[in-house]
């Protein structure tokens, strides 16, 4: 996409690649193999990574709904985000898929969803099996890093970008569970423009599908309307202290921020720049903050 010289304008984001529609069929076709749904979302946006075609993929099947890198949100944000979700009638399951927290209570949720199916496949007379489960969400959310912590080593493909498992993969875990690794998918098309900038700032969909400077911008802004949330996390006076200017946004919106940063850091170069601010929010080195709150 060609960079913005005009910021305000936003570009929308594409992002629908070629793999992805591949992974789509494929999943399609394996739908029917699986008793189970462990539908994987990002902590940091738990509705920009729901899916919609899940109610579609779930339909006469168990679902386990998965809020994965709970590490990157404050304490605060998890409990208003935990209380909503059951609030909905979900039973969200927090894990870090990174350090392996919250891995053995989600497997014993797996197990105990393995144990109903068996218990009513031998009153049908048939043979018990293990559980089939496949991960599901988007790219990026730690579908294979979850995979590799339940299985205890690493088993599975897991990068810091998104579109890293390219081809589905039966895994299996002990005795008692079948996993399926699957790429991560993205709606066809997403109506939602702030959603996917979301998507963006979290590294959920290739970097080829937008434009950073224009990202960094708008993230700029969200930091701004979010200070006023003490649960998303954003500390006070946070860009002044990380980046040496403040955002007074009634002296200067955040494209000439951007800027003015840009000429302290990085000669001028607000690519550069924007990389780096992006970056640094997701290595988590602006704090643990929630881009979403409900
Ligand atoms: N901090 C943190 N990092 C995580 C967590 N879970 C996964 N990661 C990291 O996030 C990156 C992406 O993880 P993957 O497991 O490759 O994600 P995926 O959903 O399989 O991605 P695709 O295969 O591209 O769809 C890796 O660098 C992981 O180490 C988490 O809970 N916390
Ligand atoms: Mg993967």
């Amino acid at each position: 996409m060609a960079r913005a010289n005009n910021p305000v304008s936003n570009p929308t984001i594409q992002w629908y690649p070629g793999h992805i529609a591949k992974a789509e069929k494929q999943l399609q076709k394996n739908l029917n193999k699986v008793d189970l749904v462990i539908e994987v979302r990002d902590a940091r946006i738990p509705l920009a990574t729901a899916h919609p075609d899940l109610i579609r993929w779930t339909k006469g099947k168990q679902h386990l709904l998965v809020v994965n890198r709970l590490d990157m949100i404050s304490l605060n944000a998890r409990k208003e985000w935990d209380e909503w979700l059951r609030r909905k009638g979900l039973t969200p399951w927090w894990c870090n898929a990174k350090q392996g927290t919250g891995i053995k209570q989600l497997q014993q949720a797996i197990i105990r969803s393995g144990s109903q199916l068996n218990e009513r496949r031998v009153l049908r007379g048939m043979r018990p099996r293990p559980v089939r489960a496949l991960t599901i969400g988007f790219p990026n959310v730690g579908k294979s890093a979850l995979i590799n912590r339940l299985v205890r080593q690493k088993a599975v493909a897991s990068e810091r970008r998104a579109g890293v498992t390219r081809t589905l993969r039966w895994i299996r875990v002990g005795q008692d569970i079948d996993l399926l690794d699957a790429p991560g998918v993205l709606p066809t098309r997403l109506n939602d423009q702030h959603s996917a900038l979301l998507l963006a700032l979290c590294n959920d969909i290739g970097q080829a599908a937008y434009d950073i400077e224009t990202v960094a911008i708008s993230f700029i802004n969200i930091l701004k309307q979010l200070e006023d949330k003490p649960s998303a996390g954003v500390k006070s006076c946070l860009l002044e202290k990380k980046y040496g200017i403040a955002l007074e946004t009634e002296k200067m919106g955040a494209f000439h921020w951007l800027n003015a940063v840009s000429k302290i850091h990085t000669s001028s170069d607000r690519v550069r720049m924007s990389q780096r601010i992006v970056d640094d929010y997701r290595r988590t080195s602006l704090g643990l903050i929630a881009l979403e709150l409900p």
